[in-house]
């Protein structure tokens, strides 16, 4: 129901899928091909526009996996969800170029690659020819390392000033700037005042004109704020993602897909006085 009525709010929730042994909050529950296309599914009925199809977790520390493992991992989930009808757009996080070109040619048509395009040489061309969207994110060093004092002098104009940079050399080497996302990589190279500094000056980040994508769900500086494990910091998450809209981002990435989406879904309205019925049969557009 509900990839029509975000669109008309203004959002887009992206559910994450994570076919993975090791990601940090939910790994080795969808490992199970079978288990990841349900789980898909079920994320698409309780409001998620995008699907993002994972085989490898960018947890700091998690170990490399081949090319092989991870095609192995998602594309039968891709094909699965394909099969099965699926209405939401299928997105692959990867940053491995063959990956993408694989996941692309089953029906995903967004790439969201941690690297933004730095990882592997191919991948620009792949994303670029394939006429495909992708997120491009920031991040400061690579996974294993990226949380051992990362520094800046103002972390939100850094990372501003390195989106618009890869905004452009993928623009230069033919990806189009209308199929862009933006991410300012929230836990990536990042201590707690660092991603508390972007999420409060985001603005600055949508001022570069693209589609800004968030990504909180879960994380660990929600768990220093409250307090609170990894599978019990929904309302952090939401609080992140609620202001984050407000602020003007537009995709949101998350595990907790229904509740987030529900509590966007309420925020646009109070935003724009403007509100879409979302049910699972009927989608009506109301001005009150
Ligand atoms: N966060 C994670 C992975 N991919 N992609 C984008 N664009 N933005 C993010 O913030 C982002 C991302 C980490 O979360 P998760 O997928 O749950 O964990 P893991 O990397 O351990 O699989």
């Amino acid at each position: 129901m509900s990839h029509a009525a975000a669109a008309g709010a203004g959002f887009a929730v992206m559910g994450i899928v994570n076919v993975t042994p090791d990601s940090f909050s939910d790994g080795g529950l969808y490992l199970d091909p079978a288990a990841a296309i349900a789980h898909g599914l079920e994320l698409e009925r309780v409001g998620a526009a995008i699907l993002d199809i994972g085989g490898e977790s960018t947890r700091p520390g998690a170990p490399p996996v081949s090319a092989g493992d991870e095609l192995h991992r998602v594309l039968p989930v891709i094909e699965g969800l394909v099969s099965a009808g699926v209405g939401a757009r299928l997105s692959v996080d990867t940053s491995k170029a063959t990956v993408a070109e694989a996941a692309l040619r089953s029906g995903a048509t967004l790439v969201n690659d941690v690297t933004a395009l730095r990882g592997d040489p191919q991948m620009v061309g792949i994303v670029a020819d394939a006429r495909a969207g992708c997120c491009l994110m920031h991040m400061l060093g690579e996974p294993r390392t990226m949380q051992r004092d990362p520094r800046y002098d103002d972390v939100v104009s850094e990372v501003k000033a390195f989106l618009e940079a890869r905004m452009a050399f993928a623009i230069a080497q033919g990806v189009s700037e209308q199929r862009i996302m933006l991410d300012p990589g929230i836990g990536f190279g990042k201590t707690l005042q660092h991603n508390l500094e972007l999420l409060r000056r985001l603005d600055e980040l949508v001022g570069l004109g693209r589609p800004v994508v968030i990504g909180t769900s879960r994380k660990s500086f929600l768990g220093r704020i409250t307090g609170r494990a990894l599978d019990d910091r929904i309302a952090g998450t939401i609080a992140t993602n609620v202001l984050a809209y407000e602020r003007g981002a537009r995709v949101f990435r998350v595990h907790d897909v229904g509740p987030v989406h529900d509590a966007l879904a309420v925020a646009a309205a109070t935003v724009s006085g403007t509100w879409v019925r979302t049910t699972p049969t009927s989608s009506t557009m109301s001005t009150t």
